[in-house]
This record gives C-alpha cells, structure tokens and sequence, in this order.
C-alpha cells in the first residue's frame, strides 16, 4: 500500500469519531475503527441509523470531525425491516451464534438484504479513489465487495467479520448459504477473529463449494478466483483505554462503587442486551453459587449492566424479560435489609465510568454461549490493580478465550461450573491473582487494536490483487 493510501471503510453503522464513549455502547466496532481511520485520513461509509421517510433519497451527509470524513446515508422503513432487524439481525446473528431456534428464514429479508447491499455500493462507488484500500466490515454487508467489483471497482477489498462463523453442519441450514459465500470469494483479504472460526470457514469451503483449499496459508481458489482467508484477533486500543483510569470520572466511579459494597466483593458483567452473551445462564450460575455456598451471600454482589440492544427484534425483547425475573427470583430469595446481591441495571456508560467499575471489582464475569472476540474481557484486565488485580471468569466460548488461557476458563451452560468458578475466584489468593494477570495484561497490551488493523490492512496489501 502506498503511504498515503487512503483507507476506506464500509460498516452498517457509522459513529463520529469524537463521540467514543457512545460509540462504544454501539458495539466493540466502533471504538476498534477509530484509531486506523484517524492515522489515514480515513473515510467512513455506513447507515446513519436513521429512516428516510417513504422515498430512497440517495443523500449523502459527509461531515469531517478528528481527521475522519464519515460518509452516512438513510435507509427506507422497508429497507430497515428486511436489511436490518430482518436478515442481519433475525437470520444471520442467531445462525451465526449457533442459535438456530432463533433464526429466522424469510424469502422477502434475504432480498432486502441483498437490495441494501447493491444499494450501498452503487451510493460508495462515487467516492472511491483509484489507490484507496477498502475495508468493509462485518456480517450486515457480507455480499458488498462482489456488488462492488461488478461495478467495476479495481481497488483491493478486505472483509472482517466480527463474530463467530458457524460450523458447516449449522451453517449449511441457511437457505441459499452457497450463494451467500461464493460472494465472500471475490474479496481479496477474508479476516476472522479465531483460528476456529477461520478452520470452520476453510471446511465449509471446501466441503460444500468444492473449492481448492490451503490450509496452510490460507489460500481458497474457485472459479479461477483466489481469496487469503486469515484469523486477526480484534484487541482493545491499549493506550487509550489504559490512560482512562488518569481520569476523575473513572476515579469517582470505582469509590462509588466500593462504597456502595461496603466491604462485599464487586463483581461485574457488562454486555449488550443479547442473547448471545449468556445473561439468564450466568444468573443461574449466581443462584446456584447462592445455593451451594449459603454462607457466602453476604460475601458477593453482582453488577450487571446491560443496556438494550435491537429493541425491534422479538428475541431481543424476550431476553430482557427474562432477566428482569430471574434477576428479581434471586432478590426475592436472598435480600436482606441491608443486602440486596443482584444489581441488574439497564443502560449504558462512559468508558471512563466502566474502567472504574471494572477496577473497583474483584471479579469480572464474561461468560458469553458464543462471541466473534468480546472486548469486556480485554477491558476489564487492562483496568486492574497491578498490586491487587481481580479475577477473570471467561467463557470458553467467547473468541478471547484461545488468547486469555489464563483466566478462569467456564463452560457457560453449566450453573455447577459457573459457581465453582466464582468460588475459586472469590478465594483466589493474591500471589495466583498476579500471576495470571501478569500474563493476561501482556496479551491485551501486545495484541491491541493498532496492531490488529495493521496486521489486517498490511497483509491486504501482500495479497495478489
Ligand atoms: P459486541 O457484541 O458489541 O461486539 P464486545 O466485543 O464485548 O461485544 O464489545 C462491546 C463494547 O461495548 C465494549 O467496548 C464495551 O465496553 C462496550 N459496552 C458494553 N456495554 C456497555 C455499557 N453498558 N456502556 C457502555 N459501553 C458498553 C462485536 C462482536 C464481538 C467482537 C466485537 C469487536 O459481537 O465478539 O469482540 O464486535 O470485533
């Protein structure tokens, strides 16, 4: 890549670069952006999020913040249903979660999807420069780079995708799944966060397509055609989450929390409201803690904060239910006047009001049934005491887990694992708890999101276009 190679990404979302904090409660994607688009000059190309009305206008609302140019559009009611809350989030999210009593399979979304894909690279065309290195991101926008070099487009394209890709038995349930993949062959660069979901993408490849696989390096040739398919795993950007524990805001939200606790060891989960990230299991796992080990309910509280997510999708309604009695069955049980143990609250934070919390707890608990990475595990490390660092419980199906070996690895499903986790984590004692973290905080450190978007966009460069 030329020095001066512009950088182009292509995401279903777009956040203004200076607003981080509410970029992140968007999802871990746009914080991850921000520095690789800041050091190139960088332009962003996605959906405002906001609804066009009854006709498709075709504005383009470009606004330049932080040496960043987003480039946003609006989409139609009916573009929003069947692109959005219909195929993305209703058919491909839950199949690619492994959640296939959730998928949803509609004929009429899986064309929306393919109608706002054309759509987006007919509206991005016009902007693209000869020498600019497109990056386009994530599962909404799978079939992008095939729309985009039937237009003619000469400029290399990458793809990441940032959860987990299926295993070949699951992921064949999808109807139409050859016609969706066989697009993702005409990127030049294909990233994946693990090497499991890479080996499981190979296998598809090669099983159901009959494509020349190599194993090895990568390499998927069909039709003549050849892709490097490749694992990044996405890390957090070190320097500037590292440098918000200097903040007031972190300071006064770690003594808010200690104090509240008075004395009780804090432990913490903070995800979005999905259900891929294993709330209901991981307040089973608490009661039956409570349960198991009566004496230590005056020992712990939970904190959980989850705002909600895709509130327009049926599922992601049901969750929040769900929670909200489970959370209330354990209360009812346990309270006592001075004691309630689970605090479930339903909204967002700064980052540097989340480093504080995650600072000011002995446990953090991370316990996703499935995750393309999970960046709340690698936050919630690089926030600890080096002196007095707390304990990661982590599921081992979340994509961290095959980088952070050293912390308390669970099978989420399991209530009796999840308790004994907490236990063990609760009177783990400080000499283990440093030396897990000494290794942890060298893997969040190191593999940080700098070195992800270069390593992504360097090997973008090496392929043969
Ligand atoms: P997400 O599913 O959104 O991301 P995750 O990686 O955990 O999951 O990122 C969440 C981000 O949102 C974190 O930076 C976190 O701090 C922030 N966040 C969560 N709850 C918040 C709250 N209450 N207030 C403020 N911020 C909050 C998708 C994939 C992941 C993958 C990422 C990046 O599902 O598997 O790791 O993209 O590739």
């Amino acid at each position: 890549m030329s020095a001066d190679a512009r950088l182009v990404v292509i995401s279903n979302r777009v956040a203004v670069p200076k607003a981080r904090g509410a970029a992140g409660a968007q999802g871990g994607l746009a914080g991850a952006l921000h520095s690789a688009l800041k050091s190139r000059k960088g332009l962003w190309f996605g959906w405002s999020g906001e609804e066009s009305g009854s006709g498709r206008t075709g504005n383009i609302n470009t606004q330049t913040a932080d040496g960043v140019t987003t480039a946003t559009i609006d989409l139609s009611e009916r573009d929003i249903e069947e692109y959005y809350n219909g195929y993305a989030n209703s058919t491909l999210w839950p199949l690619f979660h492994y959640r296939l009593d959730l998928a949803k399979y509609e004929r009429e979304t899986g064309k929306g999807y393919e109608r706002v894909n054309e759509r987006f690279a007919e509206l991005v065309t016009p902007l693209l420069k000869d020498d600019d290195i497109v990056w386009v991101h994530d599962y909404h926008l799978i079939p992008l780079g095939e729309r985009l070099k039937s237009r003619g487009c000469k400029n290399r394209i990458g793809f990441f995708l940032h959860i987990p890709w299926p295993a070949t038995r699951l992921f064949v349930s999808l109807p139409y799944h050859e016609r969706l993949v066989r697009t993702m062959l005409h990127y030049d660069l294909v990233g994946f966060q693990t090497k499991e979901w890479l080996d499981s993408f190979l296998h598809y490849c090669r099983t159901e397509l009959g494509a020349e696989v190599d194993e090895e390096s990568g390499e998927v040739t069909l039709d003549g055609r050849t892709t490097m398919a490749r694992a990044y795993p996405i890390g957090i950007d070190w320097d500037h989450f590292s440098g918000l524990g200097q903040s007031k805001a972190s300071w006064q939200a770690e003594q808010r929390l200690k104090d509240s606790t008075r004395g009780r060891a804090a432990m913490i989960g903070v995800d979005r409201l999905d259900y891929s990230k294993g709330l209901p299991e991981r307040l089973d796992g608490i009661s039956r803690f409570f349960d198991k080990y009566p004496e230590r309910t005056r020992d712990l509280v939970f904190v959980q904060i989850a705002p909600p997510s895709r509130e327009d999708v049926d599922s992601y309604q049901a969750i929040r239910n769900t929670l909200e009695q489970k959370a209330g069955q354990i209360n009812g049980a346990r309270s006592e006047v001075d004691l309630v143990p689970v605090r479930y609250v339903n909204r967002g934070y700064q980052h540097e009001e989340l480093y504080g919390f995650f600072r000011a707890s002995k446990i953090g608990l991370v316990t996703p049934l499935r995750d393309g990475m999970n960046l709340v595990a690698k936050e919630y490390i690089a926030a600890q005491d080096p002196e007095d660092p707390g304990v990661l419980i982590l599921s081992r199906f979340a994509g961290a887990a095959a980088q952070l070996e050293d912390a308390v690895l669970v099978n989420p499903h399991s209530p009796d694992d999840l308790a004994h986790a907490i236990r063990t984590a609760l009177d783990m004692p400080l000499e283990e708890r440093k030396s897990r973290y000494e290794k942890l905080i060298g893997t969040v450190r190191d593999d940080n999101v700098q070195d992800w978007t270069e390593n992504f966009l360097n090997d973008l460069d090496r392929v043969p276009a």
